[in-house]
């Protein structure tokens, strides 16, 4: 299975609020050539981590099939991230938009970008939570672990509960 994270915590001129942009970002997943979205989680509002005084994000998840390679498929994500008004900044830094490559197959890539699975996945409930809605029985390829039982194990200290 091939996963996206989607997370937004800064209103966009062109989407409006982050939930609209996420919204948005489905949408344009789906124009990926050979690409289609196969589950969506529902939204959740979550607070920055590690904690700050950013806003809180918009984040959730879905699951793709694509014939794209990971690093094309990395590229697109980085071009519709600039499309929708994406400005690097700083690590962590507040964004309109973040497309997070989290999982492909079995790969396992270490050395350098994309690493994959995302190295910090099973740590925050901000992508374990909405991946335990669509995918609760998939095992992670390294470590063996189901969602469900990530889920479980997810610091408590972690805001992040589903839009109301
Ligand atoms: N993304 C980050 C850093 N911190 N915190 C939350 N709650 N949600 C995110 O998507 C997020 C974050 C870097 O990509
Ligand atoms: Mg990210
Ligand atoms: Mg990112």
């Amino acid at each position: 299975m091939i996963f996206i994270g989607i997370g937004a915590n800064l209103p966009s001129e062109r989407f409006g609020a982050p939930v609209d942009t996420c919204a948005a970002a489905v949408k344009a997943l789906q124009r990926i050539s050979n690409t289609k979205v196969k589950a969506q989680s529902t939204w959740f509002e979550s607070a920055p981590v590690p904690v700050s005084d950013q806003p809180w994000y918009i984040n959730g998840v879905v699951q793709i099939e694509t014939d794209l390679n990971p690093l094309d498929l990395l590229q697109a994500l980085h071009d519709i991230e600039a499309d929708f008004g994406r400005v690097r900044a700083e690590r962590n830094a507040a964004r309109i938009l973040d497309l997070d490559l989290l999982v492909y197959d079995d790969l396992h890539l270490t050395e350098h970008s994309p690493r994959i699975p995302h190295p910090r996945l099973q740590d925050r409930a901000f992508v374990v939570l909405p991946l335990a809605e669509i995918a609760p029985d998939w095992v992670h390829p390294v470590t063996g672990e189901k969602l469900r039982e990530m889920a479980a194990k997810l610091p408590k200290d972690q805001l992040c509960r589903p839009v109301s």
